[in-house]
């Protein structure tokens, strides 16, 4: 090709290899060197990219790919010979004592780990037009989801220390993977919020690539449709965090340096810190090389189920079946009906909400032979039934949650299951979608995601014998929630149920109606009885006792109209907010001890 001659040496290889591959056509219609050089080697440049950025190259992008789309064509079923059944995972009872002893070990635990969110992803459910990690998690004080997670590991860590003596104080590790949809934001995001407190080098940015889309069965690659000199691209999933977190040599860096556990996490979920030391007790208990935290699900919920899977070979594997495979997987199984709930009111196959602790040690062996590749599916959309042409070009996807499937039997693959409401509480469907979920299932919306987190803080205060009313139920955006009093904690004030139970004693109530915010880390609760809303702010070295009787018209929760255009699309998408009629409040800005006693 007459083309080939404006490319370096480099260049021609890669031109070279899409040839033998039969991408020939990608060159078609190309002009005559000297006409659009400069596009032609951003095309070259894309195509070293996204040479680069997949384990084992485009090559065997598209072997994989011709693979997949003849089992797809075939119909073959990626379970099949593989029969379902559930699976035994340690469950944790909020507060109990066995959840009391794995919150203490996990903590200890919290020294030796680097946590990884997922953020690459920019919600599409959803249809908010900024980062998810930027929303604000509850209205009451605002705070967004990045900040919460970054408090929430800070205090962990600090936690972790005190309670280790500081055997092995070190900054724990926050990695965020990003894509091009949400890089420049997630960036924009810390440094105008100095990190949130982290220091600059505790935290590691990866940004994932897109991959290359496929036109047809052939894994022919597409051409863009708005630019023939580009090759199309769509997000592979968040599987590839494996194999960033690899190839960036990060977790060689963080072996090195004794760290035993990687944790991973979702862009919006405000619960998931509650349960995570406990999580991680469980992990370094029973010593396993994969923990997957999960909640019981509802049948029918957009989220996977932990599925134990057998082989008549012999093989069998715990893994996540995601939500539009099980209820199909089901009923070639035997199960006539499907994904269906059970006696217990919930599916009998626990919920999979992509937490996984993975031991750092095994993790790495098994990315020393992978690369971090995940399995990947293809999920083409056909024309017609004789599956011939697609409906608009597909590409590869995986998901992280995927990674035990290469594992070795040998492994130690295990689940823990919490308590419904404390883990579990993400923001990914828009008000309509949510409206129209199936009664008495989670909406997984902006209204249950906040509505969720007063929940399980009031249900905390009362593990810890606070005397909190009961919840009213209210309709916003379509959606039955209940709502309770609005009780918001920073993360210093607690990190763990123990960090509660110290710091509440004596008889106190709180009455539906009431918010309490608590912004300082040395705020003891003793005898307070709450109608209407209290704040308080201290620094650290302020010990305040509050108690006493808080009266006052406090902060009410208005319905919204969602199509309000007037309103910011923070609180159109929840379909309430919150007006902050009065309150007392008080800031404690000099050490000292104190008490408020109104
Ligand atoms: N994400 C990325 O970082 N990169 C990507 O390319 C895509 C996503 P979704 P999904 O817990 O509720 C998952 O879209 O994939 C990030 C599990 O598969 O919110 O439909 C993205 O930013 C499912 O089993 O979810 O479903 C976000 O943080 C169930 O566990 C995260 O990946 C479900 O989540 C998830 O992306 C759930």
């Amino acid at each position: 090709h007459k083309n080939l001659s404006i490319f370096t040496p480099d260049q021609v290889e890669l031109a070279k290899m899409l040839l033998e591959m039969e991408q020939g056509h990608l060159f078609e219609n190309w002009p005559d060197p000297g006409v659009d050089d400069d596009e032609k080697i951003c095309f070259i440049d894309q195509v070293a990219l996204l040479n680069s950025s997949y384990p084992g190259g485009l090559i065997s992008y598209v072997k994989t790919a011709r693979e997949l789309l003849a089992d797809s064509k075939e119909g073959k079923n990626p379970f099949d010979g593989f029969v379902p059944s559930v699976p035994s995972g340690e469950i944790l009872t909020f507060g109990d004592d066995k959840f009391m002893k794995y919150e203490e070990t996990g903590v200890k635990q919290v020294q030796n780990a680097a946590f990884v969110l997922v953020a690459g992803g920019l919600g599409e459910r959803l249809g908010y037009d900024g980062i998810k990690v930027a929303l604000p998690m509850e209205t009451t004080t605002g705070a967004c989801f990045l900040q919460h997670y970054i408090e929430s590991i800070l205090c962990l860590s600090e936690a972790s220390c005190k309670q280790t003596q500081g055997e092995s104080r070190r900054d724990v590790p926050f990695v965020i993977m990003t894509s091009d949809d949400t890089h420049a934001r997630t960036i924009q995001l810390l440094e105008s919020n100095s990190y949130f407190g982290m220091k600059p080098t505790q935290v590691e940015l990866l940004k994932q690539e897109k991959v290359a889309c496929l036109a047809d069965n052939d894994a022919r690659l597409a051409v863009d449709p708005k630019n023939k000199y580009r090759i199309q691209t769509k997000p592979h999933g968040h599987g590839d965090v494996h194999s960033l977190l690899y190839s960036s040599g990060l977790l060689k860096e963080w072996k090195d340096a004794g760290l035993r556990w990687v944790l991973f996490f979702q862009d919006t979920n405000g619960l998931l810190f509650k349960a995570i030391p406990a999580a991680l007790g469980v992990s370094a208990s029973k010593e396993y090389h994969v923990n997957s935290l999960s909640v019981p699900r509802k049948a029918k919920e957009a989220i996977g189920g932990i599925t134990r899977l057998t082989h008549a070979d012999g093989r069998e594997m715990v893994i996540n079946v995601e939500y539009n495979q099980l209820d199909p997987l089901l009923r070639a199984t035997g199960h006539p009906d499907g994904d269906a709930n059970c006696e217990t009111g919930f599916s009998p196959y626990p919920g999979n909400i992509n937490q996984l602790i993975l031991e750092l040690g095994p993790y790495i062996d098994e990315l020393s032979k992978t690369g971090g590749a995940i399995k990947e599916f293809v999920n083409p959309k056909y024309k017609d039934s004789t599956k011939t042409a697609f409906k608009s070009s597909t590409r590869l996807e995986c998901m992280m949650q995927d990674y035990p499937k290469t594992l070795p039997p040998s492994a130690r693959v295990g689940f823990t299951v919490t308590d419904p409401w404390l883990a579990y509480a993400p923001v990914k469907n828009n008000p309509e979608d949510a409206a129209k979920v199936p009664k008495g299932n989670p909406y997984h919306s902006a209204t249950s995601g906040e509505t969720a987190i007063y929940r399980a803080n009031s249900m905390i205060l009362r593990k810890a014998g606070v005397n909190i009313d009961d919840p009213v139920s209210e309709v916003f955006n379509g959606q039955g929630v209940e709502v309770w009093a609005r009780v918001v904690w920073k993360p210093k004030w607690a990190v763990t149920f123990a960090d509660v139970k110290r710091k509440v004693s004596g008889n106190n109530f709180i009455s539906q109606k009431s918010t309490l915010v608590i912004k300082g880390s040395n705020v003891i609760i003793q005898d307070l009885s709450l109608d209407g809303s209290l704040v308080i702010n201290s620094v650290d070295d302020a010990e305040v006792q509050v108690g006493g009787s808080v009266k006052n018209n406090g902060w009410t929760i208005e319905s919204i109209n969602k199509d309000d255009t007037t309103l910011p699309e923070e609180v159109r998408i929840r379909g309430f907010k919150i007006n902050k009629t009065e309150q007392l409040e008080k800031s404690y800005s000099e050490p000292g001890k104190y008490t408020l006693n109104p």
